[in-house]
């Protein structure tokens, strides 16, 4: 079947299923885009793109123009099904919370027939497409391998570059069999210019994790070295340039904490396959799940001999350069400066919703007494420096990223850079 007259369901239209559901529609085939959320289907069909991303407004306008996208609140039947849900944790337990994945397969049964693809793209613990999927796949009759063909087929795209790397990244995919593999790598050869690799479920789905872990665990590891470097008095940031000249180090960076709906969140999907043997797993966590209160208690210490001063948080969003501020460390170290007695003020000019409240610049900075960066916005490099120099009271900066430029220190402020002994 040519791709014109093949029909993609694509379960979920988040960072994930809408950009994918958008770039197959551009490929030539003709996709239905559902979503349970009627005021999100809503606004998409009077053309209003629901996340920021670059590029995929115009992408996702011109799949919907061209008519090739639909987007729905209903399954329809279709030659491939893809399940693009979320796949969060419990905050307390940390425990996997499946039910999306659940009821998104159990919401495309009644449209299933002989022949199908389906392909889970979630981020799931290992053995959920076995133990969980197919189990409720198999309730009406169909037989895997036999009529219905299943694989996992892991997203890796980078929020900020997500239409480059879905086009750009190898991919691996993971078949219940070498058919259902096959299938999946011809879908997704008429977008991927990346390399694909094929493999069993297990496989694929564990390989998932292990990626978003391994970066978990070296940016903890970076973080260990911030505070040792903070102890002994050197430059953490310049140490880890120079032992990554070594041709086999790489190491990450430190920062105010790892935020994001992957990498803080993925690392439990192992942990809850086996809890015993993932100590390294858990102390990374932990390590990088405690630099906000450290943040909160180096600028406590900074500001200690000024009466009542007034914070601007520069940058909330979880990483530089983007708007989006799940899980993101400035939440808590903006709670634990306002449970502290601190007054805050936040700068984001790239974000648009926060639970606290945006300030534009002049208003943010007015009077106050320190500038943190939070997030290695590119943006704040390019900032009117005069007037914020004249419109603050104290000129403290506090750069958790070590982003800023040297002109900030040539126009004359006290910029502390965290991680600089
Ligand atoms: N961070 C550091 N130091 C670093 C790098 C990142 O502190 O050296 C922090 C960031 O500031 C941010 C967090 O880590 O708070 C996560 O940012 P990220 O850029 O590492 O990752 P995400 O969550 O935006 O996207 C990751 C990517 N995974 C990998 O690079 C292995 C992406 O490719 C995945 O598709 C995505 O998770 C996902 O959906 O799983």
């Amino acid at each position: 079947m040519d791709n014109m007259s093949k029909k993609i369901c694509i379960i979920g239209l988040g960072y994930i299923g809408l950009p994918t559901a958008s770039m197959f529609a551009a490929h030539g085939y003709n996709v239905i885009g559902v979503d349970i959320k009627e005021e999100l289907v809503k606004n998409m069909i009077n053309g209003k793109v629901p996340i920021r991303e670059p590029g995929l407004e115009t992408l996702v306008q011109a799949a919907l123009k061209s008519k090739r996208l639909e987007v729905k609140i209903k399954p329809e039947k279709a030659d491939v099904f893809i399940i693009c849900v979320p796949t969060p944790i419990d905050d307390t337990s940390k425990k996997p919370e499946l039910n999306q994945v659940k009821s998104a397969t159990e919401n495309i049964l009644p449209y299933l027939q002989k022949g199908n693809l389906v392909l889970l793209e979630s981020t799931v613990p290992p053995l959920t497409t076995q133990k969980i999927v197919i189990p409720i796949l198999e309730r009406n009759g169909l037989k895997v391998k036999e009529d219905l063909f299943v694989a996992y087929c892991p997203e890796r795209v980078l929020p900020g570059k997500i239409l480059t790397e879905l086009v750009k990244n190898d991919r691996i995919i993971g078949g219940i069999d070498v058919r259902s593999a096959e299938m999946a790598k011809e879908l997704y050869k008429s977008f991927v210019e990346g390399d694909i690799h094929i493999t069993d479920i297990a496989t694929a789905e564990m390989v998932k994790l292990m990626e978003n872990v391994y970066r978990d665990v070296n940016i903890a590891l970076a973080n260990e070295y911030l505070k040792v470097s903070e102890m002994i008095g050197i430059d953490v940031w310049k140490a880890i340039l120079l032992a990554n000249k070594h041709p086999r180090v790489n190491i990450h960076f430190p920062g105010p904490g790892v935020g994001g709906h992957c990498i803080a969140v993925d690392p439990w999907f192992i942990v809850d396959a086996d809890s015993e043997d993932t100590v390294l797993i858990k102390t990374a966590r932990k390590t990088n799940d405690d630099m906000p209160s450290f943040v909160v208690n180096v600028i406590e210490n900074e500001l200690k001999d000024i009466e009542n001063p007034i914070i601007t948080v520069f940058g909330v969003a979880y990483k530089g350069n983007i708007g989006d501020t799940r899980q993101s460390p400035a939440i808590k170290i903006i709670s634990d400066l306002s449970e502290r007695g601190f007054e805050v003020r936040v700068y984001d000019p790239l974000v648009k919703d926060f639970q606290y409240e945006l300030f534009p610049l002049e208003k943010a900075v007015a009077d106050s007494d320190c500038i943190i960066v939070l997030a290695d916005h590119s943006i704040f490099n390019n900032l009117d420096l005069q007037a914020i120099f004249s419109w603050m009271r104290t000129k403290k900066v506090m750069d958790t990223k070590n982003c800023l430029s040297s002109n900030w220190r040539k126009a004359g402020f006290d910029v502390r850079v965290m991680g600089n002994g």
